[in-house]
């Protein structure tokens, strides 16, 4: 007996710190569960069954006991076994006919407990226990055999008493005899007692053998217990051969026909139970004859019960599988263990993943930042360039300066040349000579005509040209700034417009009156339309529409140089000068109506070209902010170094565990 004793020692030893490893454990997933910062973690052990496996184990860990039933029919001697096997004394009611009516459990304790339905009863002695017992039995059976509700004898009565040998970690089921009584009530205890036992004895009445109203039961519990933890005992072996067949039959033929009934009912039970006949070891023994061995301290007897070559066998397969059981729990500890700690593992890889792919984010982030700024830069600076230059280019295309310039020398020229005409008689005749000087004129001014039409012309498309150039030389730089934004494609960056204020058709540079673009660049599409209306007038009029009334102003202009003329040595040239200064403020008065949409447009092109341009750098200040914010990824790397340091703290915990 001693080896149990050391063996379960041990056996105790190894549960309880595999208890304490697995508690940490249920600590620990129990903190990241309540507070960890990482989701993922958090999220799995709140949803996976991790542990739920804990305190299943934690239960398997606490309980360290041996547990051990005795199953039979009715009256087979389960109790007079169980009294033999664990008290060496008459402790658990036995008797003939039906006895033991409950499931009882009994443990150790100092004291003589019985506790039925919650209720714990103290008792003073082991006489007043037995009685206890015997009582309950008594109730149960006749509640049974008056069909009374059962349910309230359903539950387990545990009784405790000082025992040596159950305070070894031992506790024993004695279960109520199956084929009188309630079936089904007493098949439920059964089937409890054997599904929390770590052994099951299987009582059968050798002397009788299998009886046929005793097959199913046999083979239902056969069935229902694991070979591992099921032990058949064929007893009241000393009921075999009576005392009087033995007084006439020889030694060998009384062991001949011991082994003969041994081995029919091995076969008949392996019939029975459909198993086979190998797989199950039976041990013959007589209870009775072992428990009168004990109580009168005749070891011949308890020899001759053949009960101590049973004990011996059963107690080291009970520990032996028991510590087997014990290990698998050790093994199943460890392996939740390592299996969180791989998991741990895992998440720390992950974060590093994620962490290295933000760091990289964030480095490309910054450059992108970069890039774009000195790219924004560049492109207002190439802006401001191109509104400089199309601003002087614009004031001098709208200037008037040359065009009059060049009309008044045409004007002029034309009427010195006709006034010389005007030969020294006609002079002479003086009352005739103003007719004749306008008449004069008047020829010049219509010589003069077909020369001032072609210059007006030139003016007209020189500032078509002009504008042309500046929308060339403007979507230069928004095409240049449009490839600059295929860069940040991923970002769905609009890209700037095209001006399109002119058009070519035909080779010739015309201004685009139809489209809806005046809005965009924000030139009024009126001051346009006027624009294109006068560029398209002078071309068909061929600025003779301008010169009406001009006539009004020659005689004036007569007038004033008859004045003057005999002051001079070439007066024809002076009055020629003075008359084209007369006629020019009224040219220029009526080229300047006409071009009304040209003047208008020369003041508020640039301004408006300017406002275009503004448009476009708004455009590249949105686009920065359009980028991705830095300070965001930067939050994100703070969090994920945060997490990283917990599941650190994790590893070095789960480390400590193993
Ligand atoms: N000859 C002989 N009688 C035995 C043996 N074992 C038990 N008995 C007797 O058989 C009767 C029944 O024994 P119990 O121990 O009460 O049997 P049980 O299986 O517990 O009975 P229930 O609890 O009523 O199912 C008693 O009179 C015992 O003395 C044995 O090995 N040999
Ligand atoms: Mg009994």
């Amino acid at each position: 007996m001693l080896t149990i004793e050391k063996l379960q020692e041990k056996l105790q030893e190894k549960q309880q710190l595999t208890h304490e490893k697995v508690t940490g454990l249920k600590e620990l997933i129990e903190k990241i569960i309540d507070h960890s910062e990482i989701d993922f973690l958090k999220e799995t052990y709140q949803t996976n069954s991790t542990i739920k496996e804990i305190q299943g184990l934690l239960k398997l860990l606490e309980s360290n006991k041996i547990t051990i039933s005795v199953v039979a029919e009715v009256s087979q001697g389960k109790s007079t076994f169980l009294n033999a096997l664990i008290f060496k004394d008459t402790v658990l009611d036995s008797g003939r006919g039906a006895v033991t009516a409950r499931l009882f459990k009994v443990e150790h304790s100092d004291e003589y407990t019985i506790s039925t339905n919650n209720r714990l009863k103290k008792l003073s002695s082991l006489e007043e226990l037995k009685k206890s017992v015997k009582s309950l039995n008594e109730n149960a059976r006749d509640e049974i055999n008056q069909e009374n509700d059962l349910t309230q004898n359903s539950d387990d009565v545990l009784v405790t008493l000082p025992n040596e040998m159950l305070q070894k970690g031992i506790a024993i089921y004695d279960t109520p005899g199956f084929g009188s009584l309630d079936e089904a009530l007493i098949y439920k205890l059964i089937q409890r007692a054997v599904s929390e036992s770590d052994a099951t004895i299987l009582l059968i009445d050798i002397s009788k053998g299998i009886k046929k109203n005793e097959m199913s039961f046999i083979k239902d519990v056969m069935k229902s217990i694991v070979p591992e933890k099921r032990y058949v005992v064929l007893n009241r072996f000393d009921e075999v051969i009576s005392e009087d067949q033995k007084i006439l039959m020889s030694e060998e033929e009384i062991q001949e026909e011991i082994s003969n009934v041994q081995k029919s009912t091995i076969k008949e039970l392996a019939k029975v139970a459909e198993v086979d006949e190998n797989e199950i070891t039976t041990y013959m023994l007589s209870s009775l004859k072992a428990l009168a061995g004990y109580k009168s301290q005749d070891i011949q007897r308890v020899k001759e019960s053949r009960f101590d070559n049973f004990e011996e066998n059963f107690w080291k397969k009970v520990v032996t599988s028991k510590d087997k059981i014990y290990n698998e729990r050790i093994g199943k500890a460890n392996n939740l263990i390592i299996h969180t700690e791989n998991n741990f593992k895992y998440t720390k890889k992950e974060l590093l993943e994620n962490l290295e792919q933000l760091e990289k984010l964030l480095i490309e982030i910054h450059k992108t930042h970069q890039e774009f700024s000195s790219f924004s830069k560049n492109a207002q600076s190439t802006f401001q360039k191109a509104i400089k230059e199309s601003q002087n280019k614009q004031e001098k295309a709208f200037d008037k300066t040359d065009l009059y310039k060049e009309i008044e020398e045409i004007l002029c020229g034309k009427i010195y040349d006709s006034i010389n005409k005007i030969g020294a008689w006609d002079k002479a005749k003086a009352w005739s000579l103003k007719e004749k000087y306008i008449q004069r004129i008047e020829e010049a001014l219509e010589d003069s005509m077909l020369l001032i039409t072609p210059g007006i012309e030139h003016y007209v498309e020189h500032i078509e040209e002009t504008i042309s150039s500046i929308q060339n030389n403007i979507n230069d730089v928004v095409n240049k700034i449009n490839i600059g934004l295929d860069k940040y494609q991923e970002y769905n960056i609009d890209k700037l417009e095209n001006l399109n204020l002119v058009v070519e058709s035909n080779g010739h540079i015309q201004l685009n009156t139809n489209k809806d673009l005046y809005n965009d660049i924000g030139i009024d599409k009126e001051v346009f339309v006027l624009l294109a209306g006068v560029l398209g007038e002078v071309a068909i009029t061929r600025a003779t529409a301008f010169i009406p009334g001009v006539g009004l102003a020659v005689s004036a202009a007569i007038m004033a140089g008859m004045a003057i003329y005999k002051k001079y040595t070439d007066p024809n040239k002076e009055l020629a000068q003075n008359i084209t200064d007369e006629i020019m403020k009224e040219f220029k008065k009526k080229l300047n109506e006409g071009f009304k949409g040209i003047n208008e447009f020369g003041e508020t092109f640039y301004d408006k070209l300017n406002l275009t341009i503004g448009g476009y750098i708004a455009k590249l200040d949105e686009v920065a902010k359009v980028l991705e914010n830095p300070q965001l990824k930067e939050k994100e790397i703070q969090k994920l170094t945060k997490q990283l340091q917990e599941v650190e703290s994790y590893l070095l915990e789960i480390n400590k565990l193993k």
